[in-house]
């Protein structure tokens, strides 16, 4: 126990915390039946670069069934538990979408009862928490481990394994093979730390094993300052998470991340199948699964490779067959700066022997193509996993996977019949959808207390854990009353965030304006910007016919931009320079308020989701493979406004866009644009007077007084082409959003529209993902 717990006195909150986490870490962990793994059981291992869990301590109590008791107690002993419970940091572990869904999934997993893990990496600073500073971001390091630890992790120092990168390869011929040894590598110790992942009323315990590098002692030159150097290039390799999510950059420390990672723990993932005496590397397949998340962990192919040849000393088939029998990966991005390509020289410096193997399953897989009759010579272009001198990742990892699946209807369909047609014509059968999920458990349960409790009031407890039972909500569609409290408690949440943001930023909002969110990485693609031309053209408004405004709107933004992505942290400045001119305009008062939230996180999404009225799901379609803060804030009560992209569009389908607000251009167009080129901003911008107006005053001096400080962003629209459709999406979106205003004012027929959405939202539980994830890719058995 920490010693700061040694004081006289009332305890701080944090203390309280540190006390309640050993609590179920020492003493009811212990207990559960999960304490000794089943090894019998198939095991899944989901490998991601990134996990955004957000705090445990009520996921955990609640999936103990303590969290109401453990609060009665707190109240008792005149402790506040929700101030206890916000004194636990965020584990700062990624940037968005992509780890926060792996953390969904974690629980689901858990919550399932299959044996299901999280392989990733302890970045010691993390993202980086953002300020704003005279309406700029500014990251500092994100310090997310406390003096004594993470309060939910546990190490296995006697558990580290080595990885090996660099050295010189040197080939040999024994026992009738060829054999492969690498001369002089670099050699770096991984520890692994333990977070247990528990399931809801289940007993199971799950973990997540994250890995910290830290150089080998005894082997460093002695000098100090060459010490120093060695000890630095280990340590780097976990410091700091890549803050760009769809964005890739060939830097050699990723590279190193990813093959860290994925050598750590494979190397775990053996010893412990190797544990149980009736285990053969041939039951691999039977026992065991592995889910790369996007082609961050796609190393993990030749690395089974190289271990299962060199060091198994299988055949290749053998362990191609093994390989892809056990691996699937899921894609998630079709924006081409995303996907990754190593160069070849990068990787053959460092992973010697990967390299060749990488060089032998292209060679291999190229002569399968060729086989086929396919001879022209631009398909190998497009398949070849080498070429042009780099490693094409997606293409490594269709090729050494059983299963690839996209994560929304679209996305999926885009990726097997345009981005990766020819492999889906070499690989009829390969190419699935698994559309993306959220944990109810956290984002209802949890983040909306009021909500749960009255679901359950109305139908009972079942929808906990079948979440599509939530339909059952339709019954009460015209039942004013039910209507009426479902109201009340948006009206207590949305007081729940005006206090917060009182308290943290001394901002007033008046709360019973429209709140109107957008909370997520900031990108071109997302069009945060469109969000903004349209609070300057109600600005605009409210200046000419301010009577034309009925509702009164607090826009909502919180957003981290990739601290090299400067258009990204440029549209920052505009949404926080916007927002100080429209709060302090005496004809905006009282029709307009625009926020920017510093530090987006998962908890703070907890605050504000179950206040929002509006979702702002914007992006460009075709651009957004799923999302899925559209499915949070749709669990929520939120309606959504938002174009046909992503899981928006399997969201119609259940609600029907009666209970939508659709706009903008759909993919099939914007591809078409793409592909001829046609589009012209320029075109629109002279016929809509609106958007004259609102474009002017990013250079006009209106926002900050300064003429050019915003001139950057009206080129990229009025000059370089708008690559987002901004312009063109602005007419419907304007519109659009009127027709939200006037529909605000009925409140019976909104709040009948949010139960709606209520209702349907169970579909989008993580369960009902991991269910098909579980039957259709791992083959196991509910
Ligand atoms: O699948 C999770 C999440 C989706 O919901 C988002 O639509 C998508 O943008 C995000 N993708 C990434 C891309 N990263 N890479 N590579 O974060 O995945």
């Amino acid at each position: 126990m920490s010693k700061k717990l040694l004081h006289a006195g009332p305890l701080q909150h944090d203390e309280v915390l540190v006390l309640l986490t050993s609590l179920i870490k020492d003493q009811l962990l212990p207990h559960t039946r999960d304490a000794k793994p089943d090894t019998s059981q198939k095991q899944v291992y989901y490998f991601s670069m990134e996990f955004l869990p957000g705090r445990f301590i009520e996921t955990n109590l609640l999936n103990l069934d303590l969290l109401e008791s453990c609060k009665e107690i707190l109240r008792a002993h005149h402790y506040n538990p929700d101030l206890i419970f916000q004194s636990e940091l965020d584990a700062a572990l990624g940037n968005g979408g992509l780890g926060r869904l792996a953390s969904c999934f974690l629980d689901s997993l858990a919550a399932l009862d299959f044996a299901g893990h999280g392989m990733g990496l302890r970045y010691q600073y993390g993202l980086f928490e953002q300020k704003i500073s005279n309406s700029k971001q500014v990251e500092l390091p994100d310090k997310w481990i406390g003096e004594d630890g993470y309060p939910w992790e546990e190490i296995y120092s006697e558990e580290a394994v080595t990885i090996q990168f660099g050295g010189r390869l040197v080939s040999g011929y024994k026992d009738n093979r060829l054999t492969f040894d690498v001369i002089g590598p670099e050699r770096i110790k991984a520890i692994p730390y333990q977070i247990p992942i528990l399931g809801y009323h289940n007993q199971r315990v799950n973990y997540l094993t994250v890995w910290q590098a830290e150089s080998i002692p005894g082997q460093q030159p002695v000098e100090f300052e060459a010490y120093a150097k060695v000890k630095r290039k280990a340590e780097e390799i976990t410091e700091f998470l890549y803050p760009d999510d769809s964005h890739y950059e060939g830097k050699v420390l990723r590279l190193r991340q990813q093959y860290f990672l994925v050598s750590a723990g494979l190397q775990r993932i053996l010893t412990s199948f190797f544990k149980s005496d009736d285990h053969q590397i041939f039951d691999l397949p039977d026992k065991l699964s592995i889910q790369i998340n996007d082609t961050h962990p796609a190393l993990i192919i030749p690395e089974l490779m190289r271990v299962l040849v060199d060091n198994y000393k299988l055949g290749w088939e053998e362990a191609w067959n093994l390989t892809t029998s056990v691996i699937s990966y899921t894609n998630h991005t079709l924006l081409d700066e995303a996907l990754e390509k190593w160069p070849v020289f990068l990787v053959k410096e460092q992973l010697p022997r990967i390299f060749l193997i990488i060089e032998e399953i292209n060679r291999r897989f190229c002569l399968e193509v060729e086989y086929k009759g396919l001879e022209d010579w631009e398909s190998f272009a497009d398949l070849s996993i080498i070429y042009q001198e780099n490693i094409h990742m997606a293409r490594l990892a269709v090729v050494g996977s059983h299963t690839v699946n996209g994560v929304a209807k679209l996305h999926s369909s885009i990726l097997k019949n345009q981005l990766m047609k020819s492999f889906s014509t070499h690989f009829p059968n390969r190419f699935t959808n698994k559309t993306n999920g959220i944990s109810h458990r956290q984002w209802l349960m949890n983040a909306n207390p009021l909500l749960a409790r009255f679901i359950s009031e109305l139908i009972g407890d079942q929808w906990k854990t079948d979440p599509q039972a939530l339909k059952d909500l339709l019954k009460f569609t015209n039942d004013p009353d039910v209507l009426l409290q479902l109201s009340a408690i948006k009206h207590a949440n949305k007081i729940r965030l005006v206090d917060k943001i009182k308290a943290e930023t001394g901002h007033d909002i008046f709360v019973e304006s429209l709140f109107d969110v957008q909370i997520k990485r900031l990108h071109g693609y997302k069009r945060q910007l469109l969000n903004l031309l349209h609070i300057l053209y109600l600005w605009d408004v409210c200046h000419e016919k301010p009577e034309a405004i009925k509702v009164p709107r607090t826009f909502i933004f919180g957003a981290k931009a990739a601290p090299g992505y400067l258009y990204a942290k440029r549209i920052i400045s505009l949404i926080s320079s916007v927002a100080e001119q429209i709060n302090q305009d005496p004809l905006a008062k009282g029709k307009l308020n625009v926020l920017f939230l510093p530090n987006y996180n998962v908890s703070q999404a907890e605050w504000i989701i179950p206040a929002a009225d509006i979702s702002e799901q914007i992006s460009t379609a075709s651009k957004e493979a799923s999302g899925t803060g559209n499915m949070k804030m749709m669990m929520n009560g939120a309606l959504t406004i938002g174009t046909m992209d992503g899981a928006n569009i399997e969201m119609t389908e259940l609600i029907t866009t009666e209970h939508f607000f659709e706009f903008g251009i759909r993919a099939e167009e914007v591809l078409a644009y793409e592909r001829n080129g046609q589009y012209s901003p320029r075109e629109i911008y002279n016929q809509d007077l609106r958007l004259q107006k609102v474009l002017q005053r990013l250079v006009d001096g209106s926002i900050t007084g300064d003429t050019v400080a915003f001139q950057d962003i009206y080129y990229s629209l009025l000059f370089k082409g708008d690559e987002y459709f901004l312009l063109k999406d602005f007419g419907s979106y304007v519109n659009v959003q009127n027709q939200v205003q006037n529909q605000f004012l009925d409140s019976q027929t909104w709040q009948k529209k949010c139960l709606i959405n209520i209702a349907h939202s169970g579909y989008f539980s993580s369960d009902r993902t991991i269910s098909e994830y579980a039957t259709d890719i791992w083959g196991l058995v509910p």
